[in-house]
């Protein structure tokens, strides 16, 4: 190594000369083994395998002279790293993926031959997707959106997919208008924002014109588009899908997810914060929970039905607009996924994985839902441009667990090297060659179908304001409000007033006590007239399965609490909070006003988990605010402090005070009520904290 090429090497030579616990012999990129003079650490090389003697400096003509073209090693680094990136998803971009299991622990044989759904036991390996729609892959975690839910269980028969959101309905009846509701939502094309947002003008306008889409903004309008965690959403399969059993006969499936850890939602204003506070908030929570052994878990369950009971519904399930209530259908726990294990690399997993519902195994089969048949096209054509090749079911992601192979050959990126003459069938050169299996193999669901060929759409798709109408009355008053409030805050961002109006309209289809509440946050002068419905609006029973409050869990766990503390904070009630929290399954981190930590009234020292003006009360689920008299006067002039209390309080919050604590809200003009508790009784404090004060909410901000 000569002197002049030593600058940024030092660290890297020392390591070269540290001792070796792995031993000495590495194997490098390329598959040699290359010797390492006594290092801890494989040789780097070139994607040739050559070892590099210097990776800081480019090869120069001279100390001060130009770069040669000769230099093979930055050319090769600087060309692959110049195409790290593949095209992101058109949709579903921003994600989150985890590998599990998935457990069945009730048979299906009655219905399905398919071995996941009868072999009780059995654990099948999967990868789970979770995602925002709009948003690119390096937007937030957490804009009002729709979750993906995304399952590739590896079965004995093959991959089976379930490519699923978290909202049982859809926005539009038929796969020909994707493109455009895709488009109306995403960043307005001229000016290039706002990205991942309903809240502007093209997303409102496609959607006043498009009443299908009706019940569906029931849902984005709810809090379910703003989860708590992705450990706390449903997952649906949202089509109809068939299951034919060993007689071939068939019967109509729905599939569902429920979180272990029930569903819980944060609040608008809150979520808009948790953006500011942390733009990875849901990532970071689900790798979070599995590093600490906390493996997200859902149990999964199924709508069954026949022909016969679905021709009395009062709604058509292949309408992806509809759902099937569970008062109508009931449904059945039929087994468990646990995921429980990060991905090794982010890109070689969630980036490369490609679903496709289309992926499906003997046993189950498509319904002729027209939203579900259009999918089985767009999957397959989308993973061939994201992954370039036909062959992106050979990356370790996509390729099954279970022996597979054909004739396909060839192609860009082929992984395998096929022996042999044959690539074809049928041939009579090979003993060994793939062969159709009669028996054992894919067979479609024999249905009879009849009827005249045509750009049609059933007259039994024609209500879109029954389901919505039950949607928005299933919900306890506060969520009623949420989504008053949401159609408000979304509708005051479009500019256009005809657009603002087409949607009130559209809302007194609904419930006309909504469309008024609307109009009157949006202070329209008079009230619009609803549109013409192309059938009647129905009532429907309510359906309480349909809210989030109601399938909250009186649980802590999966929660988290944080305790702001500061110099003279007492630490003897520190403690006694904490380990009430840990007891009721929270975790709990501590705030500081220095991530150093503080020293508390005995003079020792608590470290902090998070300094205070990076870990705002956003991040918790309930707080305690342990101060000193003197540190709580400090504090009242810091505006991290204020807003900590402050945003605690106006997101419904529990929180537990001391008498410096109290101080502290004095100072940030925080009222007092049943959720704001002395941190002597701390069950009442884990009671509070297992919930949100929802009456609260009125006094803290105007509701629609
Ligand atoms: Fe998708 N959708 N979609 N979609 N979708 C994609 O495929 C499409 C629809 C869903 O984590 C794309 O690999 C069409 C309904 C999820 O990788 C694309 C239509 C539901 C994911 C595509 C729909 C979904 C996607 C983009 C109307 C819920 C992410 C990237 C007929 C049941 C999967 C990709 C992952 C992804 C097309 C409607 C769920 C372009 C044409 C309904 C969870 O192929």
């Amino acid at each position: 190594m000569s002197k002049e090429k030593t600058t940024g090497n030092s660290e890297i030579r020392r390591e070269e000369k540290g001792s070796s616990p792995t031993g000495d012999r590495q194997l490098a990129a390329g598959g040699e083994l290359h010797q390492i003079a006594g290092g801890a650490h494989p040789m780097l090389t070139t994607n040739q395998g050559v070892a590099l003697s210097d990776d800081q400096n480019s090869l120069k003509a001279n100390p001060h002279g130009p770069t040669l073209l000769e230099d093979f090693i930055l050319r090769e680094k600087i060309t692959h790293f110049d195409h790290e990136r593949i095209p992101e998803r058109i949709v579903h971009a921003r994600a989150t993926g985890a590998h599990g299991f998935f457990e069945l622990t009730a048979s299906l044989q009655q219905y399905t031959t398919a071995r996941i759904l009868t072999e009780v036991g059995e654990k099948t390996p999967v990868f789970t997707r979770i995602s925002t729609v709009a948003g690119g892959a390096g937007s937030v975690d957490t804009p009002r959106d729709v979750r993906g839910f995304a399952v590739k269980f590896y079965t004995k028969e093959g991959n089976w997919d379930l490519v699923g959101n978290n909202v049982p309905v859809f926005f539009i009846q038929d796969a020909i208008k994707f493109p455009d509701l895709i488009h109306a939502v995403k960043m307005e094309p001229d000016r290039g924002f706002p990205q991942s947002a309903t809240a502007h003008d093209t997303f409102w306008d496609y959607i006043s014109l498009t009443p299908e889409s009706m019940h569906m903004v029931m849902w984005i309008m709810s809090d379910r588009t703003l989860p708590r965690s992705l450990r706390m959403i449903e997952g649906f399969g949202v089509h109809s899908f068939r299951l034919i059993n060993a007689a071939g006969e068939s019967t109509f499936v729905k599939f569902h997810w429920r979180p272990k850890l029930g569903l819980q939602s944060t609040i608008w204003d809150e979520t808009v914060k948790i953006c500011g506070a942390d733009q990875d908030f849901h990532r970071r929570d689900m790798f979070d929970a599995i590093a600490a052994g906390n493996f997200p878990e859902w149990e999964f369950a199924v709508q069954l039905f026949n022909q016969e009971e679905a021709d009395r519904f009062p709604f058509d399930h292949l309408d992806a607009t509809k759902l099937i209530p569970e008062e109508l259908v009931p449904l059945k726990v039929i087994g468990r996924m646990v995921l429980d294990r990060w991905p090794n690399n982010f890109f070689a997993d969630t980036e490369q994985v490609a679903y496709c519902p289309g992926n499906i195994v003997p046993g189950i089969d498509f319904s002729n839902d027209p939203l579900l048949q259009g999918r089985l096209f767009s999957y397959i054509d989308t993973q061939l441009s994201r992954l370039g090749t036909p062959n992106f079911h050979q990356i370790p992601i996509n390729a099954p667990k279970c022996p597979f192979g054909n004739h396909q050959r060839d192609g860009q990126m082929q992984m395998e090297q096929p022996a042999g003459r044959v690539s074809y069938e049928p041939s009579s050169l090979s003993e060994n060659s793939p062969r159709e299996s009669p028996a054992k193999g894919f067979h479609s669901a024999a249905i009879p179908e009849t009827g005249e060929k045509g750009r049609i759409r059933a007259e039994s798709f024609a209500d879109h304001y029954s389901q919505a109408r039950q949607f928005y009355l299933s919900q306890t008053g506060y969520e009623q409000t949420h989504i008053a409030s949401a159609l408000v805050f979304e509708l005051s961002k479009v500019e256009h007033l005809h657009v603002r109006e087409a949607i009130v309209g559209h809302l007194r289809h609904i419930e006309e006590e909504l469309a008024r509440r609307v109009a009157a946050g949006l202070a329209l002068d008079k009230m619009p007239d609803a549109p013409a419905a192309a059938a009647p609006v129905r009532e429907m029973k309510p359906s309480p399965a349909l809210q989030i409050i109601g399938k909250m869990k009186d649980t802590l766990e999966g929660r988290a609490i944080g305790i702001l503390i500061a110099d003279g904070s007492d630490g003897a009630v520190i403690e006694k909070i904490k380990k009430a929290a840990i007891g009721a399954g929270a975790s709990v981190k501590i705030v500081a006003p220095k991530v150093g930590g503080a020293k508390l009234a005995d003079g020792s020292l608590q470290a902090a988990d998070g300094q205070l003006a990076g870990t705002p009360s956003v991040l918790f689920d309930a707080v305690a605010v342990i101060l000193s008299d003197e540190s709580a006067k400090k504090l009242s002039m810091e505006g991290a402090a204020i807003d900590f209390v402050r945003d605690a309080f106006g997101h419904l919050k529990a929180i537990a005070v001391d008498k410096g604590g109290q101080a502290l809200l004095k100072a940030a003009n925080v009222g007092q009520d049943a959720g704001v508790v002395d941190c002597s009784d701390i069950d009442a404090f884990i009671a509070a904290a297992k919930t949100r004060q929802w009456d609260r909410e009125k006094s803290v901000r105007i509701l629609a």
